[in-house]
């Protein structure tokens, strides 16, 4: 007999084999409800008291049964159950928090130190399933748009963002780095021939901030694109992007969103608005200053609650960031020199990604790395390929668990983190 999963059990079968976790058992007496568990559902088993004898939850059970209707069971249909096989015995003296329970009170430094068990609840495992089919419409979306697919090295040589926020490891008798970001490589490959990009890879900044919405080690989704006319092309590309991505959330994630009572409109218009104008904005409606050439948390909270006021939406690019704000790869602005022509996406108050026209003239770039105080021979590697006509390009980066957590409407990354990495944590 094979295997059925719960979702796909059919009232009219007869007999299935189901395998599964114990979710909940519910004893009346003469007969017995359990609960059984596995990735696609949860179903009822009725049971009788000899049936049961070996399992307590969690139990790793098969099951052989009668499919039968009963209205009250979950989807209308229960398993007279007619053979129990525990597949695997459990060993623990006591749960470490409940994981059938709708209430979840349970810390959530807690439930990350007991990631797996945590994992077992239908609502924890539903945030990763979210998470799968956002990478999944990523990669759709830009192969239809002649994008491949890299995979670029993670153990590097240099700073690609600036700053002093990387690891540093012993890569044989010599100092390396581990990426904070695909940034160098991405533009590479666009010059090496491949002309339109994207990576999904782990990305790594030791940053010295444990919060809600940092992590030391993150899923990048990165896209870089050649014979770009300008950073707004790239704007259009993201926007196209994120309604791909509602329709696709909506076909293949309509169980996950209802549990998060997640509604995804039905089209997403991005307004655009400079930084300075964003800093104005912050000032004069809210009475808050910002830092000098960027906005701060609480900033992107209050612009972000301006233009759902305004326009109705949730999210809001911000451009034309200063050149003192950026790193050396990015693209001055050609009507106002001081500023570029990079900008941020914020989400629901939370910035979830940077991007830019980059600069692709090989002595500008060469300029730039010695303006920034840094040695264009350490940097020849990257700008060789500049040598060889590189077509202006462009692109962005969206942090995975940033987007995801918004999307959710969660409070802290980490619960959109599958084993996360922060100041503090390492295990499990
Ligand atoms: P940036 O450094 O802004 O830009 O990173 C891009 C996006 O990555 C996510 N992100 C993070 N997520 C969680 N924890 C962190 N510590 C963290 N740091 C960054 C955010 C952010 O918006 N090379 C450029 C991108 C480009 O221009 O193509 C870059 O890395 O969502």
């Amino acid at each position: 007999m094979k295997r059925v999963f719960i979702e796909e059990i059919k009232a009219s079968e007869e007999e299935v084999l189901l395998k599964g976790w114990v979710h909940k058992i519910n004893d009346l007496g003469k007969i017995i409800f359990v609960k059984l568990r596995d990735k696609s559902g949860i179903a009822q088993l009725v049971c009788t008291k000899e049936q049961i004898e070996d399992i307590r939850l969690e139990t790793a059970i098969e099951v052989k049964g009668k499919v039968k209707e009963n209205k009250k069971a979950p989807n209308g249909i229960e398993v007279e159950v007619n053979e129990i096989k525990v597949i695997s015995k459990t060993y623990y003296e006591k749960l470490p928090f409940e994981i059938n329970s709708f209430k979840d009170k349970t810390a959530l430094e807690t439930q990350l130190d007991h990631r797996t068990i945590a994992l077992r609840r239908p609502k924890i495992r539903a945030i990763f399933k979210v998470q799968s089919e956002i990478e999944t419409a990523f990669k759709d979306f830009l192969k239809n748009k002649k994008f491949e697919q890299i995979h670029t090295a993670k153990i590097i040589d240099s700073s690609t963002e600036g700053g002093s926020e990387m690891f540093t490891i012993n890569y044989f008798d010599r100092r390396a780095f581990l990426a904070q970001s695909p940034q160098f490589y991405k533009q590479m490959m666009v010059g090496a021939g491949f002309e339109r990009v994207f990576e999904v890879g782990h990305a790594y900044r030791a940053e010295l901030h444990n919060t809600w919405r940092h992590l030391n080690e993150y899923v990048s989704l990165d896209v870089e694109m050649g014979f770009i006319k300008d950073e707004f092309e790239l704007m259009n590309l993201e926007e196209e992007f994120i309604n791909y991505l509602y329709k696709h959330l909506k076909n293949t994630c309509k169980k996950e969103l209802e549990i998060y009572e997640i509604e995804l409109t039905d089209e997403v218009k991005i307004p655009r608005i400079t930084l300075k104008e964003a800093q104005e904005i912050i000032l004069e409606k809210y009475d808050k200053q910002s830092p000098i050439g960027n906005i701060d948390a609480q900033g992107e909270v209050l612009i972000s609650k301006y233009v759902k006021e305004k326009y109705n939406s949730d999210y809001v690019f911000l451009t034309k960031y200063p050149v003192a704000k950026r790193p050396l790869y990015t693209m001055p602005d050609e009507i106002d020199n001081t500023l570029t022509k990079s900008f941020d996406l914020i989400f629901d108050g939370l910035e979830i990604t940077t991007g830019g026209q980059r600069i692709n003239d090989y002595f500008m770039i060469k300029e730039n790395i010695i303006k920034f105080g840094l040695k264009p021979e350490d940097f020849e590697f990257y700008t060789e390929t500049f040598k060889y006509g590189m077509p202006p390009h462009g692109g962005f980066a969206i942090g995975l668990e940033r987007l995801t957590m918004k999307i959710l409407k969660l409070s802290n990354i980490r619960e959109a983190t599958l084993v996360p990495r922060d100041m503090k944590r390492l295990t499990p």
